[in-house]
């Protein structure tokens, strides 16, 4: 790659203006707002945002901008806990940490489906962004994190997610219809010894390049105050999701600042949705202290050369 575009520290450099959607900005009472998927429609960006109410529940907001930073908020909620089975068993504790792939005319939204059972995944679709379908419920418990990828690999669909097993990686899945997954394998771990070290699992669905398909993910470094979330870069073979051909050795995206050290789950930056520009910026939507929502931007070429080679 060429020469790095990198000034500070890290790759992705923070929005002076963060937090760019807070609690003030959600119309009625609300405890934070966080984790938004991101996406273009019709030449607006659009961010579906995980707002927590004052009673706990997390519901899914519509979130409309035309320039990516400013966003304005619908006045409703898009997707609440649902009253119709089988969905209201497995979201009695609300929908949180969305994920929005573009297929053909469809935007296919997966998210975790939270209830005393733990989370799952549930997936729903959107064609206009104002009616919403609920798909399926789409995973057992303890799993959530999920990403689909926007093209078929020979006639399935895929998805990484973080299933809770023992060992916390992120896994591949495959699937006909979206909504019977299988042929389920690792596809990266954590690495002790580094930021990633204790947990990894996929944030914004994955980035077609030149070089392979990028994926920003989070990795948590547990420390005797508690985890850290960081983000990292990972690629994987243009024909073959399931191999990893990069990663990243150190975090493109750390807290550092005050509103990502502190808020209701410090040191936290965690994404869920990033949106490649035709400039080659990518810009990185991510929930900060599990309070706020704000943006950072990175180069792609820059994300690429931070996906090292493995040395196997
Ligand atoms: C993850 C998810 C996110 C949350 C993050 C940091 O496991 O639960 O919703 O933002 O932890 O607390």
């Amino acid at each position: 790659m060429g020469e790095s575009r990198r000034k500070g520290k890290e790759i992705a450099e923070k929005y002076m203006g963060n937090p760019i959607i807070t609690s003030a900005d959600i119309p009625g009472p609300c405890n934070r707002v966080f984790n938004a998927a991101a996406t273009v429609y019709k030449n607006e960006y659009i961010l579906l945002a995980r707002v927590e109410g004052v009673e706990g529940k997390s519901a899914l907001w519509l979130a409309r901008s035309k320039d990516g930073i400013e966003f304005e908020l619908d006045k409703k909620p898009a997707l609440s806990p649902s009253n119709k089975e089988p969905f209201k068993t497995y979201e009695k504790r609300g929908l949180e940490d969305p994920r929005i792939t573009k297929m053909a005319d469809a935007y296919y939204i997966i998210y975790t489906a939270y209830s005393h059972y733990s989370p799952r995944l549930c997936l729903a679709k959107t064609e206009d962004f104002e009616n919403f379908e609920r798909i399926a419920l789409i995973s057992e418990p303890v799993n959530k994190n999920a990403v689909i990828f926007p093209e078929k690999f020979n006639g399935r669909y895929v998805r990484f997610d973080r299933p809770m097993a023992s060992g916390i990686a992120t896994w591949i899945s495959y699937s006909y219809d979206l909504i019977h997954w299988g042929d389920s394998e690792i596809v990266f771990e954590t690495r002790p010894g580094f930021w990633d070290a204790d947990r990894v699992g996929p944030g914004a669905p994955p980035i077609l390049t030149k070089k392979g398909w990028l994926l920003i993910y989070h990795g948590v470094k547990n420390t005797s105050a508690g985890p850290i979330y960081r983000l990292g870069v990972a690629l994987f073979d243009l024909k073959n999701p399931a191999k990893l051909i990069g990663r990243s050795k150190e975090p493109i995206l750390s807290p550092s600042e005050y509103y990502e050290r502190v808020g209701d789950v410090p040191n936290v930056v965690f994404t869920t949705g990033a949106i490649l520009e035709k400039n080659k910026e990518v810009k990185i939507y991510y929930g900060a202290a599990d309070t706020c929502i704000c943006l950072a931007t990175a180069h792609i070429d820059d994300l690429i050369s931070a996906s090292v080679k493995i040395e196997t």
